[in-house]
């Protein structure tokens, strides 16, 4: 959510269509929700909901509790470079009324746009930001609700990491994740290692040593380059196949004694990891690690499946059980 031309359909498109930044120049303004089911295509397995700015709470046709009951994370954009005092109020309003509804829903406030701004005013900017939201919260007497700030572009890697920090919120098996990448690394002598889903370029786990933002666009420059690769020249003439799947690896040495490696891990997932030349001598160790590793990342998703399919049969049962012998439903589903 957000006020209008703040940006949301831009990061969207630049997210989760691969749109280059100076294409979403030309996009129009959103003027109904748009739904959009990302789980098809990527390991992120919810909707997106993209609000047209100018949303009316009090306009009877938009029910809000609906929407906010179901809802994980909100996203408000507040565009840093245009007067953000209107999109305060809005801000507080928003917040206050999802937090009614839905006490566990995340906050997540982009602060956008800040390819046009100098680092000391970014900074600036967030600190005013941060400190009048919160303030208005307090006022309301409100200060239990939590705000995360990120700061955000779609002329750089920054929006895709915030937008990787969110998903990760929202991912229950995460210190589990985390976990197996810790022992995956430490034992292989690797530096960092990055969960990826491909199709978003969204980190949706790291092991837990700090992450740098350089090698963060190292390995989404390495994922675009054996796509893009791959769906040039991997793919039928056609265009029969996936750019994407089991046998997809790739090694790149770099200038500076590391090495970029990338390997499939499911259908949406790829590892890629930074590795010491004198490391990665030691590429049968790396790979049989990989192994065990990739098998318990399969485990840990098997569980996820299971719990999905048993929810699905039982709300069939129910919808069975609602429906006439005949099979019309005695009520509307
Ligand atoms: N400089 C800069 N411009 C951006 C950025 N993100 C989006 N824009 C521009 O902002 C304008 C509005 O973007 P939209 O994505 O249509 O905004 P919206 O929030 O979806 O607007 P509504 O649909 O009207 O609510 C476009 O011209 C984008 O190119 C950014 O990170 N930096
Ligand atoms: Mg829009």
């Amino acid at each position: 959510m957000g006020l209008r031309r703040s940006g949301k359909s831009s990061i969207q498109k630049v997210v989760f269509h691969k749109m280059s930044p100076n294409e979403t120049l030309f996009l129009e303004s959103t003027n109904k929700i748009c739904r959009e089911d990302v789980s098809n295509s990527s390991f992120v397995n919810f909707q997106i909901w993209d609000f047209p700015g100018q949303i009316d709470f009090f306009d009877p046709t938009f029910d809000y509790e609906m929407i906010f009951r179901g809802t994980g994370a909100l996203i408000f954009v507040i565009d840093s470079q245009d007067d953000y005092m209107e999109a305060l109020a809005r801000l507080h309003l928003t917040v206050t009324r999802a937090y009614k509804v839905n006490p566990d829903i995340n906050f997540e406030i982009f602060i956008h746009k800040v390819d046009g701004l100098s680092d000391d005013h970014k900074i600036e900017t967030q600190r005013d930001i941060h400190q009048r939201a919160n303030d208005d919260l307090a006022d309301a007497g409100l200060e239990k609700i939590h705000l995360s700030f990120y700061l955000t572009s779609i002329y750089d890697h920054s929006i895709f990491e915030a937008f990787s920090k969110v998903v990760q919120k929202l991912i229950p098996q995460l210190p589990t994740l985390e976990n197996l990448l810790n022992i995956f690394i430490s034992n292989s002598g690797i530096e960092k290692a990055f969960l990826f889903d491909v199709v978003s370029k969204i980190y949706i786990a790291t092991d837990s040593t700090p992450v740098d933002m350089q090698t963060y666009e190292l390995c989404c420059d390495m994922i675009d380059v054996v796509i893009d690769i791959s769906c040039i020249y991997g793919l039928k003439e056609d265009g029969a196949g996936t750019p994407y799947d089991k046998e997809s690896t790739a090694i790149i040495k770099l200038n500076n004694t590391t090495v970029l490696y990338l390997k499939e891990v499911t259908k949406f997932l790829a590892l890629v990891c930074f590795v010491r030349e004198e490391s990665f001598e030691r590429k049968g160790l790396i790979d049989y690690n990989f192994h065990c590793f990739r098998k318990a990342i399969h485990e840990v998703f098997e569980v996820r499946m299971k719990v999905v399919k048993s929810r699905k049969h039982q709300c069939q049962m129910q919808k069975n059980q609602r429906a006439t012998p005949n099979g019309t439903p005695r009520m509307p589903l």
